[in-house]
């Protein structure tokens, strides 16, 4: 039993939430998202929970209303009015920002591209998932197995697919977003923040998936510019 507690602990303590710690516009915009539905799953609750406990315990049968029939109702509009607004203008708060970061936040396809440009100065990196590994390819032809970019700079990743769909991934950055063979799908990034963020493959694509993961290295502009020129 105790031994049961102790790895239990030891798995929830592996148990980063890196979602809710964004470092690009994209990540923040999906935090966002998360903790606008969390905060109204809880006012909901709230609500349900209250309610709940508060008739149960009000009309509970104790030998005073034992032979009490409830008296019956036809309507009551101001209540059904209640709670179909309520529900309604909690769906509209829900709806408004998801609908609008999904448009703002949602890849385009080299074509749809070309109408609605990507920012002008921002670096272009192709990037070519293959069962089980993923490669980088940078302006002046450098190739790495690790996603280095400039903090604070736009970078538009150009996806592609040698062979499966994969799924481009990293928490702290954004995504997931399906890589589909035959099309080149852009998606733009701006961290925020220098560091080390793991990366990896989130859509199940063979026996290796697992093993699919990359390290994506956000460097000052001088540092990166260094590392582009090195082999
Ligand atoms: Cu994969």
């Amino acid at each position: 039993m105790r031994k049961t507690w102790i790895v239990l602990l030891l798995l929830l303590n592996g148990c980063q939430i890196r979602t809710l710690n964004p470092h690009s516009q994209v990540a923040g915009d999906q935090a966002m998202l998360i903790y606008l539905s969390f905060a109204i799953m809880i006012v909901v609750m709230a609500v349900v929970f209250i309610l709940l406990f508060r008739f149960a315990w009000k009309y509970k049968q104790t030998a005073k209303n034992k032979d009490d029939v409830p008296e019956e109702i036809n309507s009551n509009k101001r209540l059904e009015i209640t709670w179909t607004l309520f529900p309604v203008l909690l769906l509209a708060i829900l709806a408004i920002p998801t609908v609008m970061i999904t448009y703002q936040v949602s890849p385009k396809t080299t074509n749809e591209a070309d109408s609605t440009a990507a920012g002008e100065g921002a670096i272009h990196i192709q990037v070519t998932a293959e069962r089980f590994d993923w490669t980088f390819t940078y302006e002046n032809g450098r190739q790495s197995d690790q996603l280095v970019l400039p903090v604070n700079e736009q970078a538009v990743l150009h996806l592609q697919s040698e062979d499966v769909i994969h799924s481009f991934w990293v928490p702290e950055l954004g995504g997931k977003q399906d890589v589909i063979p035959g099309k080149e799908i852009l998606f733009k990034v701006t961290p925020d923040k220098t560091g080390t963020f793991l990366g990896k493959c989130a859509e199940f694509c063979g026996v290796n998936h697992a093993l699919m993961t990359f390290d994506t290295n956000v460097l000052h502009n001088q540092a990166y510019q260094t590392w582009l020129q090195g082999k």
